[in-house]
Order: C-alpha cells, then sequence, then structure tokens
C-alpha cells in the first residue's frame, strides 16, 4: 500500500521534538512492503497547501496514517490544548482525498491515552493503541485483504458504521522476559533529523520501554506496559555510533521513562558506550529509587552530563500518596552524588495532588532548593487521565462524571490551594532564578530559545540556569 504517514505535532517548547515513534512505525510499515512518505507538520508552515499538494499525488495513497504524539502541555493554568488542531487537521485530510474509502488512522502516545474517545473525536475510521511496530503493518495488512480487525493488536475500530470504537487488547510479555531485540531501527532519514538539532538540540534514542512503578498520576505504564523490555546494549551503541559518524550527532537525549533501572541495563549501555569512546553527552529521565553512586559515575564516564529526576515532591506523605517509590533521603544522596560528580541536576515536581497542603509544598519547596539544584521544573496542578490510580480517583471524588471530559485537558488541584500554589511557588521561583514554572510563568520567549540553538547550545535549556546570567534573565521582565 502507498501510505501517508503525517506526524501532526508542532510544538517547539521546550525545544522541536523529533518525531521518534513516527520513524519507528514508518521503518516497520516499510518493512513490511509499503511505500511511506511522510509529512512532518512541525516545518509545515501552510498545512492546507502542503496537504493539497501531497494529496494531489499520482497514483493516490491508499491511507493516511497520523502520529499525535502530545494531546496538550498538561500545564496549569497556562495549558495548550492541541485536540482541536487535530481535529481541524483529520477534517482537512479527509475533505482532500480523492476518495472516500481512502481509511485515515491514528496512533501515537496521545492517541494512546483515550484511543476510544479520540477515534470518536478525530473522526478518524481506524487507530493503533500503544506502540505501532507490530500492530501497524497487520492493521495495513488487515485492511487491505479485508480481514478481520479483531487479531490486530491494539487495533481500535468500529464493529459496526456508528458503532462505538472497541480497542484490541495488546499482550505485552507478561514476564518483562520480552526484548525489543527483533524490532527495525527508526527511519529517522525520512523526516530531517538535522533540522531537528539545528532548532532543537538533541537526538532521541531509546534503550528500553516499560515501567515497573505505579506512580498515582503516571499514564507510563500505560503507554509502555509495566515491565522492562530491553533493547541490546550493543544495538543502541551501535545506533548512536552511526548517528555520531554519519551525522555528526553528538548530543543524546534517552528518552525511556527511567534509565536507571534495570541497573544492569543501564551499566550495560554505558559500557558499550564508553568502549566506543564517541565523545558525546547525553542525558536522561532517571528515579533516585535504585540509584547507585558507582552507576552514576558509570554514567558520567559514558558522556551522561545531566540526568532530570522525576522527583514530585519532597515530602514524605506526600511521595508515599503519590505512589513514589524512594525516601527524601535517597533523593537527597543522589543530588550529593551528582555534585560530586559534575552531573547537572534538573529536578520534576508535581504540587496539588491528593493531600497537599500548605505545609507540604513550603518543605518539598525548602529541601529541594537545599540540594542546590541546576533546574527545577515545577507544575501545580496534574493533568488527569484515564486509566490512571488518580483517574480513578478524580471518579470516585465525582469530579469526573462522564470520560469524555478526559479529552479536555483537566487537572487535579486539591481544594484551596490554586491561589496559596500560584502565589508561593512564583515568588519561590524569582527569589531563585532556576525554577520554571511552565503553567505558570511563561519561562523562555521563542526568540530567545531560537537563538540559543541557533548559537549552537546542544543541551536541555535547563542547564543554563546555572549561569547567572540566565538565571537573572528568566524572569526579568515579571
Ligand atoms: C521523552 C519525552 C519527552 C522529552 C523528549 C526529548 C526528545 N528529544 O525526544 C521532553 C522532555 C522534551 C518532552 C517534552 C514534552 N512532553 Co513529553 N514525553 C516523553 C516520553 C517519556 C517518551 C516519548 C518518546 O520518545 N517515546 C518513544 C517513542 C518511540 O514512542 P512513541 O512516540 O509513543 O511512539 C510509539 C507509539 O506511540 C506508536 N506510534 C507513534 N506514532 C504513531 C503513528 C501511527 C500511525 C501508529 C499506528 C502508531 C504510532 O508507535 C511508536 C513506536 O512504538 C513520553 C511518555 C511515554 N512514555 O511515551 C512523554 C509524553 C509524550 N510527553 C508529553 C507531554 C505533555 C510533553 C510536553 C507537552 C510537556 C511540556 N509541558 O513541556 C512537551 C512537548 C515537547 C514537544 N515539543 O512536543 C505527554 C503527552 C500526553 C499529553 N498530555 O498530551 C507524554 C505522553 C507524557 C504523559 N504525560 O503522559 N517529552
Amino acid at each position: 500500500m502507498k501510505i501517508l504517514l503525517i506526524s501532526a505535532n508542532q510544538e517547539v517548547f521546550p525545544d522541536p521534538v523529533f518525531p521518534l515513534g513516527a520513524s519507528y512505525v514508518a521503518e516497520a510499515a516499510r518493512a513490511s512492503g509499503h511505500d511511506v512518505r511522510v509529512l512532518d507538520l512541525m516545518f509545515t508552515p501552510r498545512i492546507r497547501d502542503a496537504l493539497i499538494r501531497i494529496l494531489s499525488e499520482t497514483p493516490p495513497f491508499d491511507a493516511v496514517a497520523l502520529s499525535i504524539r502530545n494531546l496538550d502541555n498538561a500545564a496549569y493554568p497556562l495549558t495548550k490544548n492541541y485536540l482541536p488542531s487535530y481535529i481541524a487537521l483529520v477534517q482537512t485530510v479527509k475533505s482532500l482525498l480523492p476518495s472516500a474509502g481512502i481509511p485515515v488512522i491514528v496512533g501515537g502516545s496521545a492517541f494512546s491515552l483515550m484511543p476510544d474517545l479520540l477515534l470518536d473525536a478525530l473522526g478518524a475510521d481506524y487507530g493503533i493503541s500503544g506502540e505501532g511496530e507490530i500492530g501497524f503493518p497487520l492493521l495495513l495488512d488487515a485492511l487491505e485483504k479485508g480481514r478481520p480487525l479483531a487479531c490486530v493488536p491494539g487495533a481500535v475500530f468500529r464493529p459496526l458504521p456508528g458503532a462505538p470504537p472497541v480497542v484490541v487488547p495488546v499482550s505485552l510479555s507478561p514476564e518483562g522476559a520480552g526484548s525489543l531485540s527483533g524490532y527495525p531501527r527508526p527511519a529517522r532519514t525520512l523526516f530531517d533529523p538535522g533540522r531537528y538539532v539545528r532548532r532543537g538540540g538533541m537526538t532521541n534514542i531509546q534503550t528500553k520501554r516499560g515501567c515497573v512503578f505505579r506512580c498515582k498520576y503516571c499514564t507510563y505504564p500505560l503507554l509502555e506496559g509495566t515491565s522492562f523490555r530491553l533493547r541490546l546494549p550493543v544495538d543502541v551503541a551501535d545506533e548512536m555510533e552511526e548517528l555520531v559518524r554519519r551525522d555528526r550527532i553528538r548530543s543524546f537525549f534517552i528518552v525511556d521513562s527511567i534509565f536507571n533501572l534495570p541497573p544492569d541495563h543501564a551499566e550495560a549501555v554505558c559500557d558499550r558506550l564508553i568502549e566506543r569512546n564517541l565523545r558525546i553527552r547525553w542525558s536522561c529521565y532517571a528515579t533516585p529509587a535504585g540509584m547507585t553512586y558507582s552507576l552514576l559515575e558509570k554514567m558520567k564516564a559514558a558522556g551522561c552530563d545531566g540526568i532530570e529526576l522525576g522527583t514530585d515532591s519532597a515530602e514524605a506523605g506526600m511521595l508515599a500518596g503519590l505512589g513514589k517509590s524512594f525516601s527524601v533521603e535517597q533523593m537527597q544522596n543522589v543530588s550529593d552524588w551528582c555534585r560530586t560528580l559534575g552531573i547537572s541536576i534538573c529536578h520534576t515536581l508535581i504540587f496539588g495532588g491528593p493531600g497537599e497542603t500548605p505545609r507540604t509544598v513550603r518543605e518539598t519547596c525548602r529541601a529541594i532548593a537545599e540540594t542546590d539544584p541546576t533546574a527545577v521544573v515545577a507544575m501545580a496542578g496534574i493533568r488527569i487521565y484515564p486509566g490512571t490510580p488518580l483517574g480513578e480517583i478524580a471518579e470516585r471524588l465525582g469530579r469526573v462524571t462522564d470520560r469524555k471530559q478526559y479529552l479536555d485537558p483537566i487537572f487535579f488541584l486539591e481544594t484551596g490551594l490554586e491561589s496559596f500554589l500560584t502565589e508561593y511557588l512564583t515568588s519561590f521561583a524569582l527569589e531563585r532564578g532556576n525554577w520554571i514554572l511552565p503553567g505558570i510563568v511563561p519561562s523562555i520567549e521563542p526568540t530567545t530559545q531560537r537563538l540559543i540553538r541557533l548559537l549552537g547550545y546542544r543541551r536541555p535549556l535547563w542547564h543554563l540556569l546555572r549561569f547567572r546570567l540566565f538565571k537573572d534573565r528568566i524572569y526579568r521582565d515579571r
């Protein structure tokens, strides 16, 4: 089949993010014999014109697929909702298709958060919930040959015209024994990776999928499965080496939900990178749970110069309430070790969960500031997603009475906290300069961000907050 794959993401904050997921599914479809063309809306100023041009090609496309990464920016109260633009996109695509029988298929992380609701909201025909490497080619095959979709893992479809969509369950290996070694490498060059490097800085790469934790608000276990599925460390190193040698990439972001677990896999990836001596630097998400000094030491030797620590809170009761699997002391140790080793650290915090009070907010702010981090990104209010424990709490409390409410960005904010949180966090952030509050104060002007990237700065922007100049600038005009 001839497929048009559209990457719908146009968000440039904190950077334009290369469509890694779309590249994976593009490769999987190509490997199954399909002819895949792509359209990346990140760098497409006049979308309708671009669609008219590409959809009038002959022979016509047999299917149009959309990759939807973000539904909203998950920030409150400065919320951006991308859904209306995707609805308009599907409508435009459908109006330009030469025949009504050409299916529109949707996938991607945002789609997978609520696939049945989104299929209807978008007016799309089919979807794949979860990872697309297996399901997408099977879906194309089934559509081509008129076979039933009920056996396609992750398929989202209407069993009868007008009926509510159903989602075929995906059984990811329950033992966690599954590895990703049979998966294809992403077809990066179908897109324009160089442009992302110039505009964004870091090339994304994945070493594993899955998350074993059950943080109350988090979607990662729903998106990636609840056990780790690992790539062979040598395969990760091969892919990085190829990107270094072919595209001169020096800066990476490892997109795993957590890099440092399982520790033996993280260590093995670092060992392979150390052996190659690639002269790269990279950042990743990490958790204090199970982190050791020796692993951090190895990460540093392998090129890690910054970690984003999913701390969420630094108050014992709130950590337990959010379902976190580490203590305040573990978080403090990791912070100390990073300082000793010269690894920059950015804590991500989430305020306003069930049980949060002004006391717990103050305690978290105090304890985090005491660790002297490079930067802190703090959210006030937690995006509620269906299927998460927080979603269940919100439903029990009557805050969500109809599943369709999840389509709009809805947030959990403990009663009575709203004005306190905004005022307290803003003044705390103003005093320090290295606290970023994406939902409360826009932290960087798009022109400044572009300039920094044009000057060749290739690390996550929060690294800059260790410099006085940037600390002073961030809230200068407020
Ligand atoms: C790493 C990450 C980041 C990094 C990215 C760094 C980088 N250089 O890549 C950073 C920190 C920059 C980031 C920023 C943001 N992120 Co983010 N991020 C992630 C994370 C953890 C992994 C994304 C990833 O690369 N996965 C690996 C790829 C291979 O998987 P994938 O994209 O899901 O693709 C697979 C499937 O979805 C599917 N698929 C994909 N496309 C298609 C298309 C078709 C047709 C089909 C059939 C299948 C399919 O198959 C793919 C391969 O298996 C996800 C959560 C998660 N666990 O998925 C959140 C996530 C995507 N982010 C999210 C958000 C909200 C954001 C921000 C808006 C946050 C903010 N306020 O700043 C920004 C937006 C940035 C931007 N410009 O778009 C949300 C999106 C949900 C939502 N509420 O909309 C997620 C899902 C986290 C969450 N809250 O649940 N993010």
